[in-house]
């Protein structure tokens, strides 16, 4: 005590606790529109142009320009006219609405839908369950009937997942050689990028989307083109209507919604369907044994505390589960990446 180290302020302590304003600059230039206008503009721009072309104040605009040009998300030049701004490359590949691997939607989906809820952080600690009533007033006993609250929020929640399947769908998919199974099921499919990565992937494929009646219809709607002869849809609910036969079932950030107890429900169901040779592919990211990581694994945790009924668990944790279900083998592969594979077979 009294050391000048005390006087310090460290680096770490300063960054954490500046994170949410760093979230918040990256999302509120995402949601104004201001790198897909850097793009579309092809050269780079003033504040002023950028403003008027948005429709924002110009004091305000300046600002937000400047941070993201501390985060590297642009850069900026001066020049005798002033200073002009323009993307990264980085900006350019994931904060556009455009690119194919937009992780723009995610960002709208963590700025006015998950923010809202990490506001009541410390109810959920204190109280172990997600915040939904104090967030939006609604009942949090059926968490997707709360995420599901209305169609514009099934569309962002579905947007937002599907957005992730554009830098890691390859990897969790190749993790094991699924060419094996020909007839699948992605339960819990939602939008379909998953889906449609497999089908690529593995051509002689079939894969069929089983989700929630309303949450099929904007997939159909807004998502999968149904002239995709190797992709189809089925409504239902995966916990209290029939699991229809198949030779493997994806479940892809299912079970971190859902406690031990719903998970062994789930795949128990599963197994009985599974044709015999068949499997199960969990795709969820790995915390490690100890759960001294992945830092964003552990994260993601606090955040499904605070939207759902579940967690992010260990290798040994869903191996655990498989083996309740009766899986047999089972395989666990890291990507490196944000999601992992664990294979069981039946
Ligand atoms: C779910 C996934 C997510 C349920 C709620 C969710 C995500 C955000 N909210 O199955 C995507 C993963 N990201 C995080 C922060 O957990």
């Amino acid at each position: 005590m009294g050391s000048t180290e005390d006087l310090d302020y460290p680096q770490i302590i300063m960054q954490y606790s500046s994170g949410f304003l760093v979230s918040k600059v990256m999302f509120t230039a995402c949601e104004l529109g201001v790198f897909d206008l850097l793009l579309e503009s092809g050269e780079p721009l003033s504040s002023d142009a950028i403003a008027a072309c948005l429709s924002t104040s110009t004091m305000g605009m300046e600002r937000l320009l400047d941070a993201c040009v501390g985060l590297k998300l642009l850069a900026v030049e001066m020049t005798r006219e002033g200073a002009l701004y323009r993307n990264t490359e980085i900006s350019n590949i994931y904060l556009t609405k455009s690119s194919p691997k937009s992780q723009y939607h995610i960002m709208m989906y963590y700025s006015n839908t998950v923010y809202l809820c990490w506001q009541y952080l410390t109810d959920a600690v204190r109280e172990g369950r997600n915040q939904y009533e104090r967030a939006f007033g609604i009942s949090s006993k059926d968490p997707f009937g709360a995420m599901y609250r209305s169609e514009e929020e099934i569309l962002k929640f579905m947007a937002g997942q599907n957005s992730v399947w554009s830098i890691c769908g390859r990897d969790v998919l190749t993790a094991f050689d699924l060419s094996p199974f020909t007839q699948i099921y992605d339960l819990g499919g939602g939008g379909g990028a998953l889906a449609q990565e497999c089908v690529s992937l593995y051509p002689n494929s079939t894969v069929t989307i089983y989700d929630l009646p309303k949450v099929v219809q904007v997939a159909k709607e807004q998502f999968v083109s149904l002239g995709e002869p190797q992709i189809s849809f089925h409504e239902g609910d995966f916990f209290n209507d029939p699991i229809p036969e198949a030779e493997l079932y994806i479940l892809s950030k299912i079970l971190h919604d859902w406690d031990d107890d719903k998970c062994k429900q789930l795949l128990a169901k599963v197994y009985k369907s599974c044709k015999p040779g068949g499997g199960v592919l969990l795709i969820e990211s790995l915390l490690n044994e100890d759960k001294s990581g992945p830092l964003e694994t552990q994260l993601y945790s606090m955040n499904m505390l605070v939207q759902t009924e579940g967690k992010e668990r260990t290798a040994a944790e869903y191996t655990k589960l498989l083996k309740a279900a009766s899986f047999g083998v089972i395989q666990v592969k890291r990507t490196g990446k944000l999601y992992d594979a664990v294979l069981g077979r039946k």
